[in-house]
């Protein structure tokens, strides 16, 4: 933190006293769409926020543009390179930066890519947590930092109970679970063997238009707008009945970073606490754009078709379909709500209408990020 901090004297953050006064974070993961977020949400508390961004051949700040404006005379952000798989790459960032809260965001976030990238996920999602809980030892800092692990609904897997609460038993059903599991029990040891204040958040499915184009609500999103402006003809999906329970990313980081204000570390589960077929997004999506539609045929043969125009606009295509799927998530978040008194204020249909909206507006916008 003094002058011989490379890190931080080359950047034009005010004087050691002035740095140390403040609350700095870490996001790694910042790049995505629950980093941006709560990028965006640390700075309006006035934190010092530094995120973890990859070396990317292509531009990955896009979700972070609008807050990276103004950051060059008296900045209160600062992007390192950096990758979960590099530990010592890690240790040298959480040292210099010697942050007071870690929000570890950073991963192989798609499950169905978990299947075909299956080690390095348990690299990243796994193994990343523990290079990161080890750096704040390394750091000497483990009795200073408060560390947040975004865990998952997906570690539920298999339905064993619902509504899944913390005490529900895990069985994930993927790479990604599995990975996640490991990174999830790594966080309670480290709490437990070394008294660090560090938490799970088990968060159950949350979208915006910021969500990845890959995953189901986005890509549901993005083909209404399409189809509505005569873009595109059809949308293919995998498993249209897979429940999930669905919640709106800008109230979900809200409960990160309530986890981290208490007095003792817990794990805490978000959820909407309501569940909803990937069929009933779709009907609603398209119901946003005047288009009604009707269910035909069974299984991989199902379509659906335009109850005006008859023509199909949907279609089942098994390539997306899972090894192992996860049918049903329906969470409980009757103890954020009640001990960090976290609630959701997006409900389903409002995600569904603004998601779509605003797909409709970036392709309707010449020269905008189309991302
Ligand atoms: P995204 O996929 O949008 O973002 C993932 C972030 O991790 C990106 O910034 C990505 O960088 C970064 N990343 C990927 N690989 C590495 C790596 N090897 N080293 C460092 N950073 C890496 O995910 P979300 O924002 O949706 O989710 C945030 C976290 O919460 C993830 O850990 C996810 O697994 C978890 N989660 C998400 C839920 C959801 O519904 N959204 C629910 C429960 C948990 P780049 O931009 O370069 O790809
Ligand atoms: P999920 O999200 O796997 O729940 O993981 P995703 O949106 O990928 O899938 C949700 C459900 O929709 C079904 N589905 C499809 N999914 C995708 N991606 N593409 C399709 O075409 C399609 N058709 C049907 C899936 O089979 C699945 O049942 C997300 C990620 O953000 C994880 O990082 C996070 O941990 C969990 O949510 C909670």
């Amino acid at each position: 933190m003094e002058a011989a901090n490379p890190i931080m004297s080359r950047n034009n953050i005010g004087t050691p006293e002035e740095y140390r006064k403040r609350k700095v974070a870490l996001i790694s993961g910042i790049s995505g769409q629950d980093g941006s977020y709560l990028c965006e949400f640390l700075l309006a508390k006035g934190y010092f926020v530094h995120g973890i961004i990859r070396r990317s051949s292509s531009f990955n700040t896009g979700r972070l543009e609008h807050l990276y404006k103004d950051q060059h005379q008296k900045p209160n952000m600062i992007l390192h390179y950096g990758d979960l798989t590099d530990a010592t790459n890690l240790a040298y960032i959480i040292s210099q930066v010697q942050p007071t809260e870690i929000y570890n965001l950073g991963a192989q976030s798609h499950v169905k890519v978990s299947f075909e990238m299956s080690e390095y996920t348990g690299d990243v999602d796994g193994l990343g947590t523990l290079r990161i809980l080890d750096a704040i030892r390394t750091a000497g800092l483990e009795k200073h930092v408060r560390f947040y692990q975004a865990s998952t609904s997906e570690l539920y897997g298999k339905v064993l109970e619902t509504p899944q609460r913390e005490t529900t038993p895990f069985y994930p059903r993927s790479p990604y679970g599995v990975a996640k599991l490991y990174a999830y029990w790594i966080t309670v040891n480290y709490r437990e063997a070394y008294g660090m204040y560090a938490c799970n958040g088990i968060l159950f499915n949350h979208e915006s238009p910021r969500r990845g184009r890959t995953f189901v609500t986005r890509k549901i999103s993005r083909a209404v707008a399409e189809i509505h402006l005569g873009l595109s003809d059809c949308i293919y999906l995998g498993n249209i009945d897979a429940k999930r329970d669905w919640g709106h990313a800008n109230d979900y980081i809200e409960g990160m970073w309530l986890m981290l204000q208490q007095d003792e570390p817990e794990d805490f589960v978000l959820a909407s606490g309501e569940t909803h077929p990937v069929r009933e997004f779709v009907e609603k999506a398209f119901s946003h754009v005047d288009i009604q539609l009707r269910w035909e045929g069974k299984e991989d043969n199902e379509v659906g078709i335009c109850t005006k125009t008859g023509r199909t606009l949907v279609r089942v295509d098994p390539r997306y379909y899972r090894p192992t799927e996860v049918e049903l998530l329906h969470g409980d978040p009757t103890k954020a709500q009640t001990k960090l008194g976290w609630k959701r204020k997006v409900d389903f249909p409002s995600l569904v209408e603004e998601m779509v909206k605003a797909d409709i507006q970036i392709l309707q916008t010449p020269g905008v990020n189309q991302n």
